[in-house]
């Protein structure tokens, strides 16, 4: 692909208002890079905006994975890692996050200072996005000693929130947790968060069917990432439900162009 991939997502929000993310964890205890590739594959095909490459927990190296994926779709292909592990410079681009509501410094400083100079020297495309974890936050929330915030109380990831937008990131990511019960995150709190800021809201974490991924846009959210309903659903019916998913979020985005 050509062009900077925040270009790429910001030109793809202005005209369609919303996108869908495919989220793969290319772990080997669970599945395979072939599995990987074919699902990537698949929701290309069902008309997914990237794909995010990476988890909280990373057994073995993502190379493979990486340069195999990036190698099969032409969308963007985007680090989304959990710890120093999650870099390779077969992506495209990173998220270079910061899990903002850990209570310990490693997670929000501690492991973008040491895998810093690497990704500089690669020259790998760097999106500096602010994570914030919201109850249940599973595992994400245990690997990064976070203190999730609440389900009933908006109002705190709302303040940091305002305050990464300030700090100058480009994204808010709203984490419920890869495989939370309930919904995703609730759609008062994305609500709450996207009034306050400017900068585009991604939320996932439990989004496993239309009302759910078309409802986060709905209240605010401008990108809706999946990762479990893919590895579960995709192969099955050939991404055949996923294109409904993914047309939902495009019209529900269209009204807000
Ligand atoms: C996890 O938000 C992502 O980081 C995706 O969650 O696996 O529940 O879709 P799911």
């Amino acid at each position: 692909m050509t062009g900077t991939v925040w270009k790429y997502i910001t030109e793809k929000l202005e005209s369609e208002g919303a996108c869908h993310f495919s989220l793969l964890d290319p772990d080997p205890l669970s599945t395979t890079v072939e599995n990987v590739v074919e699902i990537a594959r698949l929701t290309e095909k069902a008309g997914s905006d990237a794909i995010m490459i990476g988890g909280s927990t990373i057994f073995g190296v993502i190379d493979d994975a990486c340069e195999r994926i990036s190698d099969e779709v032409d969308i963007p292909t985007i680090l989304f890692p959990g710890n120093i592990t999650g870099v390779s410079q077969h992506a495209d681009a990173m998220f270079f996050m910061t899990l903002l509501n850990s209570t310990n410094p490693y997670y929000i400083i501690g492991a973008q200072a040491l895998a810093a100079p690497k990704i500089k020297l690669m020259g790998l495309e760097a999106i500096p996005m602010a994570y914030l974890i919201v109850a249940p936050g599973k595992t994400a929330a245990w690997v990064g000693d976070a203190k999730p915030f609440p389900r009933d109380k908006p109002k705190l990831p709302t303040m940091y929130a305002i305050a990464a937008e300030l700090l100058g990131m480009k994204l808010v990511y709203l984490e419920a947790g890869s495989g939370a019960e309930g919904g995703g995150v609730p759609l008062e709190m994305i609500g709450s968060v996207s009034k306050y800021i400017d900068i585009p809201v991604i939320t996932g974490g439990g989004f496993n069917d239309e009302k759910s991924v078309v409802a986060a846009i709905e209240a605010g959210a401008s990108i809706v990432v999946q990762g479990t309903y893919l590895e579960k659903h995709v192969q099955v019916d050939e991404g055949a439900e996923l294109t409904k998913i993914i047309k939902g979020l495009k019209k529900a985005g269209a009204k807000r162009v």
